[in-house]
């Protein structure tokens, strides 16, 4: 038995003396990012006196008596959201109306001067207990834009708006993600806000040091260009942002949809689209909610091409989620999981053109996120073939590139093998955290995937092979 101990150390000892550790190259997201992109997916809820007033944009003049939902209850928010497999919730705290969702001490436009339960109902609150008791992330839209306050406008209101953010986080933190919209209008005395974002950063580093920070350009992660849900299909995690504003001084909408190859900052896409036409509820939109397959090909355009997806969910007039929309989520929950249920190219075994001392090919079919392959330091094109056994079928394919050591690959082809030779059936350019490909039902024994350009050693966790429903 001992001299088996001593055979293991000395194994794992010289495993580890001839492993070439690999640096990690360019920008690389923090801790609390790589916990973001672990989430994938999560909803966004827009609730307020819009929903009641039929309106995406309210003038910040509504008698906060119009707010009053009539069944409120945000724990079937968070059970839905749950049963879809959001990993957390986004709750717009306050829109451009200024309406605080909770009885702010820095506002008189709030639930508390509503009818709503006497004044004494805090949609925060429950909110964010609701997300506990579901086992999901928390996080807050707090409008820097505001037509209500009487400061906006002036330099006062920038203090205002810290004291507001400070107070919502303290009061029902933690949250996972503070979302700062670009929008600046009119206030109601017709003056637009000069925001002083830099001192908004240093306040909510400070106050929630783990919550990443939304904004069209950061500082955690970016507006990626449009409202459809839809990343690059060549999605940088970086992005330049020295020069640039928040909303109207941000960089190109098609910048902010791919990245910068060479950015500066590791800075990765979020995509929030509605799963209406408008971000509140309005009841003439029953009809127009998208469909599961609809969320499942977002799904794709988005998680797929390495981005996260946030999916608004508008609550209606009783305060909760509508049933077509709940049964669209439920729509989109089986399709994913049928598309993900059966991975063809588990335990596989895996060649690889070039290998690295104490990386092993078998990582890529591990299905493990942290295990990983890459070939030597020097090799940027290289190639990986899954030896499927016997042939198989499938349709899709999932890469996943160990991003804790930087985004590294610009391009790669997928190869079937014909029987005499293998012939090109897709190519993709960056992967990311997630890459997936769907093209026409292959039935092979063997892939291949070349890595035809990478900007240093390509480092992959995992490929996955995937017969997904065809619809
Ligand atoms: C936009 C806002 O103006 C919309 O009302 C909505 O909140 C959307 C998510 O962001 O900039």
């Amino acid at each position: 038995m001992k001299k088996l101990i001593f055979t293991f150390h000395f194994l794992l000892f010289a495993f580890f003396v001839s492993a070439q550790l690999i640096k990690p190259f360019g920008p690389t997201p923090t801790r609390q990012q790589m916990d973001w992109h672990d989430m994938e997916f999560y909803l966004f809820v827009h609730f307020g006196p819009n929903t009641f007033s039929d309106l995406e944009w309210g003038h910040g003049t509504e008698d906060p008596n119009s707010f009053n939902p009539t069944q409120m209850d945000c724990r079937q928010w968070a059970k839905i959201a749950r049963d879809a497999g959001a990993k957390g919730i986004i709750i717009t705290a306050k829109h451009h109306d200024g309406f605080c969702l909770w009885p702010s001490k820095f506002s008189t436009h709030t639930v508390r001067e509503s009818k709503w339960r006497d004044g004494k109902g805090d949609v925060l609150k429950e909110l964010s207990d609701a997300c506990e008791e579901y086992g999901l992330k928390f996080g807050i839209y707090i409008s820097p834009w505001d037509r209500n306050h009487p400061k906006y406008g002036t330099n006062e209101y920038n203090t205002v708006y810290v004291k507001t953010m400070r107070e919502a986080v303290k009061r029902y933190g933690p949250i996972f993600e503070m979302w700062w919209d670009g929008a600046n209008g009119e206030g109601p005395n017709g003056k637009k806000q000069v925001y002083n974002f830099k001192r908004f950063e240093k306040v909510i580093r400070k106050i929630a040091p783990k919550a990443i920070v939304f904004s069209d350009i950061g500082p955690d992660t970016r507006w990626v260009g449009n409202e459809n849900g839809i990343a690059g299909e060549t999605n940088w995690n970086l992005l330049d942002t020295a020069g640039f504003k928040r909303g109207a001084g941000g960089p190109p909408q098609d910048t902010l949809n791919k990245g910068n190859e060479n950015g500066k900052n590791w800075i990765p896409a979020e995509c929030d689209v509605s799963i209406r036409p408008g971000w509140f509820y309005h009841s003439k939109e029953d009809e127009k909610v998208k469909t599961g397959q609809e969320l499942m090909t977002l799904y794709t355009k988005s998680v797929g091409r390495g981005a996260n997806f946030l999916l608004n969910v508008p609550p209606d007039t009783r305060g909760l989620i509508h049933e077509k929309d709940s049964a669209a989520l439920m729509a989109f929950r089986q399709l994913r999981e049928e598309f993900s249920r059966n991975n063809l190219a588990l335990r596989k075994k895996v060649k690889v053109s070039d290998e690295r001392a104490g990386y092993l090919p078998q990582a890529l079919s591990d299905g493990v996120r942290f295990s990983y392959w890459a070939p030597p330091d020097s090799i940027t094109n290289c190639w990986v073939e899954l030896d499927l056994e016997i042939p198989t079928t499938f349709n899709t394919i999932i890469l996943e590139e160990y991003i804790e050591l930087g985004q590294r690959i610009r391009s790669f082809t997928v190869e079937a093998w014909d029987g005499t030779q293998y012939r090109e059936i897709s190519r993709g350019t960056t992967i990311g955290k997630k890459r997936i490909l769907q093209f026409q039902t292959q039935m092979t024994a063997k892939i291949r995937v070349n890595i035809t350009s990478s900007k240093a050693s390509p480092v992959l966790s995992n490929i996955g092979l995937y017969n997904a429903p065809v619809y």
